[in-house]
């Protein structure tokens, strides 16, 4: 898929999350619509899975370390084919259902049960370090929040991945600025995330538009290298991105839209698929 495409699936996957959403009266359009780019990007152009092989040991694997951010990773995963996507949208948050408010790893293709912040990384490296123990090839991709940077573990996880030397580890850090209730540079700031991980030994690179498609291939590209670094990569992102109304506010971090807003934020989104 090239970059075009990329965006709008993304964008039709919104539509997908949106509804979920919108049905369960429940979810974090915020986080969603941050991360759905870089979702969409590495499940259709750069990590190496698929619904036939969920077991195979070669397999690339990810952990949305940033699990609120579930109905973007849902839609994706169902796009993919892993899940069909109405069962997700009809039950997403039901009683009984599978599709529960936070990944589940009883779903196909979700490796780690995350919600609680600060865990994915340094599961992640415990994934990438048996990869170089077993003498596998595959690669470990995680999702972490900007604000879920405030969580100590992530610092001991980055210095024991260089440690390690594990070139087989990407991190994505999804630099919308916001947390749950305010900006990151308020609550806990983080500051230069790219220069603070050099510091600590990784091969860390700035994507200036974290939603744009070209960019985050081009960032995806460049962390395949095998320099003995693990590769970070601070997305520049922009929280609900693709809904004006939603963009940018704290206060959508888990806000659901009501009747007026679910209809005009389809028919933005749909605007943009066309
Ligand atoms: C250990 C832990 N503390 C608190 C929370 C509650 N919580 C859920 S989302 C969130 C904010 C996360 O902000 P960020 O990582 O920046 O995510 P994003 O902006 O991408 O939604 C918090 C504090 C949690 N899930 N886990
Ligand atoms: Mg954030």
């Amino acid at each position: 898929m090239d970059k075009k495409q990329l965006k709008a699936k993304a964008n039709e996957l919104r539509c997908d999350a949106l509804e979920a959403i919108y049905r369960a009266q429940t979810g974090h359009i915020g986080g969603d619509f941050s991360v759905i780019d870089i979702l969409t990007c590495l499940y259709n152009g750069v990590m190496n899975v698929s619904p036939e092989q969920v077991d195979d040991p070669d397999r690339d694997r990810f952990v949305l370390s940033k699990g609120h951010s579930v109905e973007a990773f849902y839609a994706v995963l169902a796009d993919r084919g892993f899940f069909p996507m109405e069962e997700y949208i009809n039950t997403f948050s039901q009683c009984g259902s599978k599709f529960i408010g936070h990944p589940n790893n009883e779903l196909p293709g979700i490796e780690m049960n995350t919600g609680s912040l600060g865990h994915g990384l340094p599961v992640g490296v415990g994934m990438a370090l048996a990869a170089k123990l077993d003498k596998r090839d595959y690669r470990v991709y995680v999702v972490i929040g900007d604000g879920e940077l405030a969580e100590g573990s992530n610092w001991e996880a980055f210095q024991s991945a260089v440690h390690y030397g594990l070139d087989n580890l990407i991190a994505i850090v999804d630099r919308n600025g916001l947390q749950i209730s305010g900006s990151t540079e308020d609550v806990m700031a983080s500051g230069d995330v790219a220069a603070k991980l050099r510091v600590f030994g990784w091969d860390a690179i700035d994507v200036e538009d974290g939603n744009d498609m070209g960019q985050l291939l081009e960032a995806f590209e460049h962390c395949k290298e095998r320099n003995g670094k693990p590769h970070a990569i601070i997305a520049h992102t922009v929280k609900g991105s693709g809904v004006s109304f939603i963009e940018n506010k704290a206060s959508w971090h888990h806000h659901v839209p009501n009747e007026e807003q679910y209809h005009a934020a389809l028919k933005e989104l749909k605007g943009q698929v066309e």
